[in-house]
C-alpha cells in the first residue's frame, strides 16, 4: 500500500463522500486568529463546526463572539465544548461524542519566544497534544468505521536555518526554538500516522500569516497596534528585537482556505502555504508607520530582551504545489495586509482614545505588567 493513501480497503475504514452536506467538523483552537477565520469560513459553507475551548478565569471567546448562538438556540452551526490538549482522554471522549467528518488541529502554545521560557509545556501541548487528537481520531475510526479526515498546523518555522531558499515541501527542518522542534514532532508524527494506519491526515505548511485578529505579541500586530497608539497620542515609544529578521506575510483569512482544501483532496499530503514574497521587520515598520505619515525611526527602540537565543533568520515559502493541485492562491498583498491591520488598530485606539477621555483606564497593553512582553 502506498503510505499516503487512505487504508480504506485495507480497514474497512469508509470516508463521507466529498459532497455530502453538512458536513461535521471539529476544530481545536476555535478561539485563535486561525480558529475564528476557519470557523468562519465553515458555518459559511453550512458545516456544523464544534470547537475546542480551555476553560479560563476570563471569557477567551472574543474572536468568534460574533458566530456564536445561545446556547438554548436548538440549532446551532457553531457548538463549543470544554477541552485541553494536554488531556488525551478528554480528548477521545470528545471525538467519539461528536464523530466528525474533519478534524483541524490549530490548539498550540504558539509563541516562538514563549516557547524558550516553557519549552517543556510547548511539547507537551503543542507536540504531544496532536498525537493525542490522532490517537483519538484512531480510535474513533477503528469502532465507527467511518472515516475521519485530519489537519496538522505545521509550521514554516520548522526550516529554521533552511539550507534553501525559499522553502518547498521537501527542504529538510532545522527548528531554532522549541516551538519549531515540537511543530517537527506534531508534522513528522501526523505523516507516521498516514503512513501507518492509513489515516486521512494532512499538514499544511503556513508561513507567517496576520490579520486584525492577530495576537497582539506577534511582531506584525504589536507594530500595527503601537502605531495606531501613538498616532492617537496614546503611547510614545515601541520597544522591538530583531528588525532584520525577514517573514512571508500573507493574510489569515487567505489561509485557512487551503486548510479545508487539503481536506477535500482525495488523496492527504502535506502543503506548503505561502506568498513567496519576503519582508523584512524593519519593512513591515516603514510600511505600518508610513501609512499614518509617521516614519518609524521617531518612535522605535531596540530592546535586547525581544532578542531570542536562536533566531530565524530568513522565511519565504513556494507554495507551487498548493497552487498547482488544490488551485490555491492568495490574495492578499503584503501592502493590503499592512493597511488592513493598521486601519483596524487606528479604529480601536481611536475607541480606546474616547473611553480614556471620558476617565477610564486604557486598554491592558502586555509588558506594562506582569510578564516582560514577548
Ligand atoms: P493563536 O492565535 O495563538 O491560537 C492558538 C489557539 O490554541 C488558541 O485558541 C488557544 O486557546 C489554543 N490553545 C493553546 N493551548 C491550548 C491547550 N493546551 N489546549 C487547547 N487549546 C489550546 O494561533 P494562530 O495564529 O491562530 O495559529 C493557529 C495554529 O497554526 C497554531 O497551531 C500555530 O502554531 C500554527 N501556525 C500559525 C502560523 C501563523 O503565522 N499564525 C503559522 C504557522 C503555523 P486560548 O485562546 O485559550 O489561548
Ligand atoms: O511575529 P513573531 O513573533 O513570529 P514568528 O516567531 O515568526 O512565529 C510566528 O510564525 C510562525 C510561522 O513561521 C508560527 F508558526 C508561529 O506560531 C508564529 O505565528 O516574530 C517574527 C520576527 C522574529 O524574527 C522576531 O525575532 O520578528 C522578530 N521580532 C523583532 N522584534 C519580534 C520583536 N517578534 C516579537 N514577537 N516581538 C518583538 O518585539
Amino acid at each position: 500500500m502506498d503510505g499516503r493513501q487512505p487504508a480504506a480497503a485495507a480497514s474497512g475504514v469508509e470516508y463521507g463522500s466529498v459532497a455530502t452536506t453538512p458536513k461535521r467538523a471539529l476544530v481545536t483552537g476555535i478561539t485563535g486568529q486561525d480558529g475564528s477565520y476557519l470557523a468562519e469560513c465553515l458555518l459559511g459553507l453550512g458545516y456544523e463546526v464544534h470547537g475546542l475551548v480551555r476553560r479560563s478565569s476570563t471569557f477567551g471567546t472574543q474572536r468568534i463572539e460574533h458566530l456564536y448562538r445561545d446556547i438554548h438556540d436548538e440549532h446551532r452551526p457553531l457548538v463549543l465544548h470544554h477541552g485541553d490538549m494536554a488531556d488525551g482522554s478528554g480528548l477521545a471522549r470528545l471525538v467519539r461524542a461528536i464523530r466528525p467528518d474533519e478534524v483541524y488541529n490549530l490548539a498550540a502554545q504558539s509563541h516562538v519566544r514563549v516557547s524558550f521560557d516553557q519549552p517543556a509545556y510547548t511539547a507537551d501541548v503543542t507536540g504531544l497534544g496532536a498525537l493525542r487528537l490522532l490517537e483519538a481520531i484512531r480510535d474513533c475510526q477503528e469502532t465507527s468505521g467511518r472515516g475521519i479526515r485530519f489537519y496538522q498546523a505545521s509550521s514554516s518555522e520548522m526550516f529554521g536555518t533552511a539550507a534553501e531558499s525559499p522553502q518547498r515541501e521537501t527542504t529538510p527542518f532545522h527548528p531554532r526554538s522549541p516551538y519549531g522542534a515540537a511543530k517537527v514532532y506534531a508534522h513528522c508524527i501526523t505523516v507516521n500516522y498516514r503512513e501507518s494506519y492509513g489515516l486521512h491526515a494532512s499538514c499544511g505548511i503556513l508561513f507567517n500569516h496576520e490579520s486584525p485578529r492577530r495576537g497582539e505579541t506577534f511582531v506584525t500586530r504589536k507594530i500595527t497596534r503601537a502605531a495606531a497608539r501613538i498616532k492617537v497620542g496614546l503611547q510614545q515609544k515601541l520597544y522591538l528585537g530583531n528588525l532584520d529578521a525577514r517573514r512571508d506575510w500573507g493574510f489569515a483569512g487567505d489561509y485557512v482556505e487551503a486548510m479545508r482544501l487539503m481536506l477535500q483532496q482525495p488523496e492527504a499530503d502535506d502543503y506548503v502555504v505561502a506568498t513567496g514574497e519576503t519582508h523584512s521587520v524593519r519593512e513591515f515598520c516603514e510600511q505600518a508607520f508610513g501609512r499614518l505619515g509617521l516614519d518609524f525611526r521617531d518612535f522605535v527602540a531596540i530592546d535586547p530582551r525581544y532578542f531570542r537565543p536562536a533566531e530565524v533568520d530568513l522565511l519565504q515559502g513556494c507554495a507551487e504545489k498548493a497552487r498547482a493541485r488544490l488551485g490555491w492562491r492568495p490574495r492578499v498583498s503584503f501592502s493590503e495586509l499592512v493597511a488592513m491591520m493598521v486601519d483596524a488598530d487606528v479604529e480601536l485606539a481611536e475607541r480606546e482614545r474616547a473611553l480614556v477621555a471620558m476617565g477610564h483606564a486604557a486598554f491592558p497593553q502586555h509588558g506594562q505588567s506582569g510578564p516582560s512582553r514577548p
